[in-house]
């Protein structure tokens, strides 16, 4: 640092100096360089909240963190040796860059939301496609960020899944898409999905069913179908 003091004194070079996108001072305060960092970077961190709606929780996160190293971070070499209280303003702007991050986190894993039927859905990264959950982890990419397939949803069933697009079965190993609770099909193979004490009253008509894939409700297409649906044949005698 003496030298470098030295140099810029026998040079008679001007009493600040950009290089590298620091700007020296004589003492190598940096005082002044940290005024300029910080009173540009806050005018730069509100235009990035403006923008924040147009693009994606990732791509805004690539933003901030290449904002962060090209502003924050090229000068910190230089600047461990400072006193605490010279840092202050760069540990506030600091502070408020990883407040951002840490907003974009907390909304890229809330993916909850209400699908067209009203029931509980998977947000895309666009913040406007709300999926079905039986869309997630289904091999097919419906977000446009591909995040519905994502290993991080997906590599380990349903553990992995946010919990509200889950149900569980009464045994507690087997699950399924909450969209398949009520749907009329044994989905858990126990018919726990199906269960009169959690899906509305049956509106076709109620038996002992034959099939597997049924419970204890069929409806009324499939009664005087000439397939026998239920082990008392009540389906095709009796149910109109
Ligand atoms: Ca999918
Ligand atoms: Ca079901
Ligand atoms: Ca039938």
């Amino acid at each position: 640092m003496y030298c470098h003091i030295k140099i810029i004194e026998f040079l008679g070079i001007p009493e600040q100096i950009w290089n590298l996108g620091v700007l020296f001072d004589p003492q190598l305060s940096f005082k002044l360089h940290i005024c300029v960092v910080t009173r540009s970077a806050f005018p730069h961190l509100r235009n990035i909240a403006c923008l924040r709606h147009c693009l994606s929780p990732q791509a805004a996160k690539n933003f901030i963190h290449a904002f962060n190293t090209s502003c924050l971070d090229c000068a910190n070499c230089l600047l461990t040796v400072l006193p605490n209280s010279s840092l202050c303003k760069l540990q506030l702007l600091s502070m408020q860059i990883n407040g951002h991050l840490f907003c974009l986190c907390l909304a890229a894993v809330t993916r909850q939301c209400k699908t067209t039927s009203d029931r509980n859905g998977f947000l895309c990264d666009d913040r406007t496609t709300c999926l079905m959950s039986t869309q997630i982890c289904n091999g097919k990419v419906d977000c446009s960020n591909g995040e519905d397939e994502a290993n991080l949803y997906c590599d380990n069933l349903p553990m992995s899944l946010p919990k509200n697009l889950v149900f569980l079965c009464s045994d507690q190993k087997s699950w399924t898409y909450i969209d398949k609770k009520c749907n009329g099909k044994n989905d858990c193979g126990d018919c726990s999905d199906e269960s009169g004490n959690i899906c509305p009253p049956c509106f076709g008509w109620k038996c002992t069913t034959v099939f597997f894939s049924d419970c204890d409700c069929i409806p009324k297409s499939r009664c005087k179908d000439h397939i026998q649906d239920c082990s008392d044949w009540s389906d095709e005698n009796i149910c109109i």
